[in-house]
């Protein structure tokens, strides 16, 4: 009876250790727990079947007994142990940067040299206190040319042709729109700057486009005078260009008076890069300012045309056609 009972509890041992040994998750092994060291786990049963036994054998028997279940509990152990840092080392694995790995390419996009050269026109007027303002590429008859003392049988309307809309409104060919717009709106002082798209009935070459990009700029105050003009455009351009020779020649535009073109000495060639002029006192009548207190200047420049000149830049298509080997180039 005590022989058979202690080569039970051996069996059991080795039994379990084997099973134990071979658990190969945490789930396995708390079966295994369950099943030989739990309430009504297979120790306990053997351990039941005591109660028949002489008092001799029972501490011999009880002794074993109690070294099984320590040497399981002990194996059980182990093995947890080794299977928690498994899962952690497989985790980690799992886990693991490889800073060695190569990297993802990702195109880096830019700014469009247009863009950039109005973005730089914009941050030294708007320093000067200037105002940024927009407005419609579809203008109407009226703001495009008539209130900039421009009537519909004007010769200068053959330079600035543009294209119509079946409703009689047009595609406008500055953005002085935007500026008569903006004075209806407001009252003196004015100082405002107007970038935009601009377009004209014309022939495109390597020099002409129909469809380009114009900043225009106004300043409305009592007392302003060519000085001021020259002083502002002369700012302007060496902030744009650097401290060059510049000059003022006389020209004509319907919305100024007097006016001038403005040439700026660039590799010892003068190079037309602006027009300007005092705000014809029709201009300032047609948005109800009284011409008798207040004066003003307004100046227009092609952005393309600066791009060109600041990037080198042959060929004015070359700014519309999207070929990124010549956009990367920026
Ligand atoms: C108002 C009154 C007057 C804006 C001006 C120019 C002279 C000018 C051209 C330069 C090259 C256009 O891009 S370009 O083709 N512009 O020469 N523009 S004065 O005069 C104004 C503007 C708004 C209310």
């Amino acid at each position: 009876m005590t022989s058979n009972l202690e080569a039970q509890l051996l069996a059991l041992q080795q039994e379990g250790e084997k099973a134990i040994a071979a658990a190969d998750t945490l789930e396995r092994l708390e079966e295994l727990r369950v099943s030989y060291l739990g309430k009504k786990g297979q120790l306990g049963a053997l351990l039941r079947s005591m109660g028949q036994m002489s008092a001799e054998e029972r501490p011999k028997i009880g002794a074993i007994a109690n070294t099984v279940k320590e040497s399981l509990q002990t194996s059980l152990d182990q093995q947890r142990a080794a299977l928690e840092a498994a899962k952690i080392q497989a985790q980690l694995e799992a886990e693991t940067l490889d800073v060695t790995m190569p990297g993802i390419f990702r195109p880096q996009g830019r700014i469009h040299p247009l863009n950039g050269i109005i973005d730089r026109a914009l941050d030294i007027f708007v320093g000067m206190g200037y105002t940024v303002a927009q407005g419609s590429e579809m203008e109407t008859d009226y703001y495009n040319f008539e209130a900039l003392n421009t009537p519909p049988d004007h010769p200068a309307r053959d330079m600035q042709d543009t294209f119509y809309l079946p409703d009689g409104n047009l595609l406008r060919t500055h953005t002085s729109s935007v500026q008569i717009r903006y004075m209806e709106k407001e009252e003196p002082p004015i100082r405002v700057v107007a970038p935009g798209r601009v377009y004209r009935r014309d022939n495109v070459d390597a020099t002409h486009s129909a469809v380009f990009h114009q900043i225009e700029l106004l300043a409305i105050d009592d007392g302003l005078t060519f000085t001021d003009l020259k002083g502002t455009i002369k700012m302007f351009l060496q902030a744009m260009f650097g401290d060059l020779p510049i000059r003022f020649r006389a020209s004509y535009f319907p919305f100024t008076e007097p006016s001038a073109e403005v040439d700026l000495q660039w590799n010892g060639r003068w190079l037309e890069v602006m027009g300007c002029g005092m705000v014809d006192p029709n201009v300032l009548k047609s948005v109800g300012y009284d011409p008798e207190i207040y004066t003003g200047f307004a100046a227009g420049f092609g952005v393309e045309r600066f791009a060109m000149v600041l990037h080198q830049i042959d060929d004015i298509r070359r700014l519309y056609a999207s070929d990124l080997r010549f956009l990367q180039q920026f």
